[in-house]
This record gives structure tokens, C-alpha cells and sequence, in this order.
């Protein structure tokens, strides 16, 4: 069904105008629904993927859960305009939280925070900082509520054993014969795999614990205001229950990278070890109180964990035609495995010093 008849099936407090697409996401399709009066930006219409989203039902009780845990905590700290600095799901006229129309398309309404920007690309540090500090106070936000209260939405998702072996799966199946194209970067899948399990490992020997993490902390997942202060951080699907590292590693692989996620000029890519720094403090300085020692010693892993685990979908998405991920070229999953590739092993070479880094923030607390 189209957007604009869909518009109508949620509870509303004001009159629409305009529904057009939004936004820069690789998952969901959004739009932005106008105020009918005023013009201005009023709700985020979304259709959920459902190749990614198995269970709607789960997913947004999840959501339902962390937002309004979110809002409480908001009012309970007297905080000042809760609407354009928090999500608020929509409910529909029957009282839902989601609709579902007539192809079987799951559809969702959140409040839109107005006047708010994203950055695909950082390049100030003061960016880097409030990004880590919006994603770091998240995580402290959330540290009251029992992990175990959410459900997995997608199983695994950063599991990179299970990663590795949906990777051998379509190597075998070569679904797309697209295997001869992608030689180089499967040998080096097979050649880096000791050192990436260092975080699942901690993991497996109960030294690091579930935390209700983000898991997308890609920076463009974080809105901003005007004057470059964190908003509001959005995209909800996939909290749940998760290692800090799921989400300092993936907000220092977008945050500090000096090349684009798709870069195909390999030169690009790397990690600015200033970004990285100032990355590192914001989050430090957010979460310092709550982090234990073994992951505050084992954080510098994840910058080489997440490019590597973001290329290993990538490739397996490329591998299988490109099922995932939305594209704009025939190649760009393959282009986009390369680049996070070259960016972990960039991140291999600087491991040490960003150790150093981070060791030396946590004893100044960020
Ligand atoms: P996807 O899962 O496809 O990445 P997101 O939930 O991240 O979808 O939404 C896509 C983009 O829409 C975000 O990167 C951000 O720019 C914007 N966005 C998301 N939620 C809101 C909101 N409530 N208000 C304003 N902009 C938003
Ligand atoms: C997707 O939804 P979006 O575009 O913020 C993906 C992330 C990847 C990212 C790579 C649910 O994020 O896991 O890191 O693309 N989200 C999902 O750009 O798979
Ligand atoms: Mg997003």
C-alpha cells in the first residue's frame, strides 16, 4: 500500500501534509510525514524490513519498552522539550503499535525531531565526542533495566562465529557465481579470524556481561541539533541484549574511519587516530562508572572487530546476490567488504596505540 493511505491508520494529533521518502538507511524505508497546517516536519512514517525483522511483534515491544523507559527517566530528571529529544512510538487508531496492510507490509509511526541533522561523515572531533557521549549516556540510560526484559530481534547479529559460517554457506552455494570476483577478500576473512574473536571469547568466558546495548551505533544513527549537540539517538531495532564493545566498535567504524563506508579508492580508508581519541573520551566519559575493567581494557578490539564484521555481511550479502542490504550498483556490497576491510586491518596495525588511548582515558574518566 502506498505511504499516504497508510498515514491514516495511526491515531494522529494533527492534520498531514506532504509523505515523502527520508533519510540515508541501509534497512527500512522511511518517510517524512508534513504537518497539514504548518509544513513542518510532524511524524517518521517506516515500513520495517521484513527480511531483516523476522518478528515484528517482538521488535517493537522491545522498542516500546526502551523508549518509554527512556521518557520516564527523562521526566524524572525534569528534562525540558522530551519530544524533540526522545522517540515516542505512534500508536494506530486500533490502539497498535504497529499496522499492517493489505501485502502484509508492517508499518511504524514515531514523532519527528525537528530541526535535527546526521552526520555520514565526521570531520571535527567535537562530532566524534558528542556522538560517543549521545550513544554512552544510552547505554547508562539503559542500565536499570534487566537485558533479559528484551528480546533477540535479530539472533546472533553480532556474533561473528555465526557470521563466519553464513559467510562459508554462500561461498559453497555461489548463488550469484560471484566467488571468482571475491578471492582476495575471502582469504583475508580466513587469514584474521584469531585476533577478531578476542571480544567473543572475553565473552564466552563470562568476563564481560550483557548490557542492553544499541547495536547500530553508526554516528548517522545519532540525531543533532543546530549547534552540533546530541539530540536524540534513533533507529531502535536491534537493541537488545549485547558487549559494549558491539557499541563503541561500531561508533568508532564510522566515526574515525578517514574514507567513506563505500570507498572504493582503497588510499581513502583508515582510522584518524585524533577522531579516535575523541570518540573514545565521549564514551569514556559517559560510561565510566558503569563499565568494569575487562571492557574498558578490551575496548580497542572492537575497532578491528566491527569493520571486519560489517565486511563479513557485506561480502555474504554480495555472495548472495545482494538479499540484505539495499544497493546502488552492481558491485557495492563487494566495494563496501573491501573498504571495511582495509579499515580493519588499518586498525590491526594501530591496535596498540589505541590501547594506549583508551587506557590513558579511563584513568582521566574521559
Ligand atoms: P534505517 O534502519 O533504515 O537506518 P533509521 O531508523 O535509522 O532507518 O532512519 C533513517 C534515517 O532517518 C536516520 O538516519 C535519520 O536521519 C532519520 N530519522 C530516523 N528517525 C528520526 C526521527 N524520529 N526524527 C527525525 N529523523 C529521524
Ligand atoms: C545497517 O539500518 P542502518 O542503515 O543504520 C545495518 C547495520 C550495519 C549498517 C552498515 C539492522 O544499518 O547492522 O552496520 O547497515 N542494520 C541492520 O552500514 O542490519
Ligand atoms: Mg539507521
Amino acid at each position: 500500500m502506498s505511504p499516504k493511505l497508510i498515514v491514516d491508520q495511526f491515531a494522529l494529533t494533527e492534520s498531514y501534509g506532504d509523505v515523502s521518502p527520508f533519510g540515508g538507511g541501509h534497512i527500512n524505508d522511511t518517510y517524512l510525514v508534513e504537518n497539514g497546517s504548518t509544513g513542518k516536519h510532524s511524524y517518521l512514517l517506516q515500513k520495517i524490513n521484513q527480511h531483516a525483522f523476522k518478528n515484528v511483534e517482538t521488535l517493537m515491544g522491545n522498542i516500546t519498552l526502551v523508549t518509554s523507559h527512556i521518557r520516564k527517566k527523562m521526566i524524572a530528571n525534569n528534562s525540558t522539550d522530551i519530544d524533540s529529544k526522545s522517540l515516542k512510538v505512534i500508536p494506530t487508531k486500533n490502539r497498535t503499535t504497529f499496522f499492517t496492510d493489505s501485502d502484509n507490509q508492517h508499518w511504524r509511526m514515531y514523532n519527528f525531531i525537528n530541526d535535527s541533522k546526521v552526520f555520514d561523515k565526521v570531520t571535527d572531533t567535537n562530532i566524534a565526542f558528542e556522538g560517543a557521549r549521545m550513544f554512552g549516556s544510552f547505554l547508562t540510560t539503559l542500565s536499570d533495566l534487566q537485558p533479559s526484559l528484551l528480546q533477540e530481534t535479530i539472533p546472533d547479529f553480532h556474533n561473528i562465529k555465526r557470521r563466519l559460517q553464513q559467510l562459508q554457506h554462500q561461498i559453497k552455494e555461489d548463488k550469484a557465481d560471484r566467488v571468482k570476483y571475491a578471492k582476495d577478500a575471502i582469504r583475508y576473512v580466513n587469514s584474521s579470524y584469531e585476533i577478531m574473536s578476542t571480544i567473543q571469547k572475553l565473552g564466552e568466558k563470562g568476563h564481560i556481561p550483557y548490557r542492553i546495548t544499541h547495536n547500530d551505533t553508526k554516528l548517522n544513527n545519532v540525531l543533532f541539533d543546530k549547534n552540533n549537540q546530541g539530540l536524540c539517538v534513533v533507529d531502535l531495532d536491534t537493541v537488545m541484549p549485547g558487549f559494549v564493545h558491539y557499541d563503541f566498535g561500531d561508533g568508532i567504524r564510522t566515526s574515525a574511519n578517514t574514507g567513506e563506508e563505500d570507498d572504493a579508492d582503497l588510499k581513502n580508508i583508515g582510522y584518524d587516530l585524533e577522531m579516535f581519541k575523541a570518540f573514545s573520551r565521549g564514551y569514556i566519559s559517559a560510561t565510566h562508572e558503569l563499565l568494569n575493567e575487562v571492557e574498558l581494557n578490551s575496548l580497542a578490539y572492537a575497532s578491528l572487530l566491527f569493520p571486519f564484521i560489517m565486511g563479513v555481511r557485506f561480502l555474504t550479502d554480495y555472495l548472495a546476490g545482494d538479499a540484505y542490504y539495499k544497493t546502488k550498483y552492481d558491485d557495492h556490497n563487494l566495494i563496501r567488504a573491501k573498504a571495511q576491510f582495509k579499515l580493519a586491518q588499518d586498525g590491526e596495525l594501530k591496535l596498540e596505540e589505541m590501547k594506549r588511548v583508551i587506557q590513558r582515558l579511563t584513568l582521566n574518566k574521559g
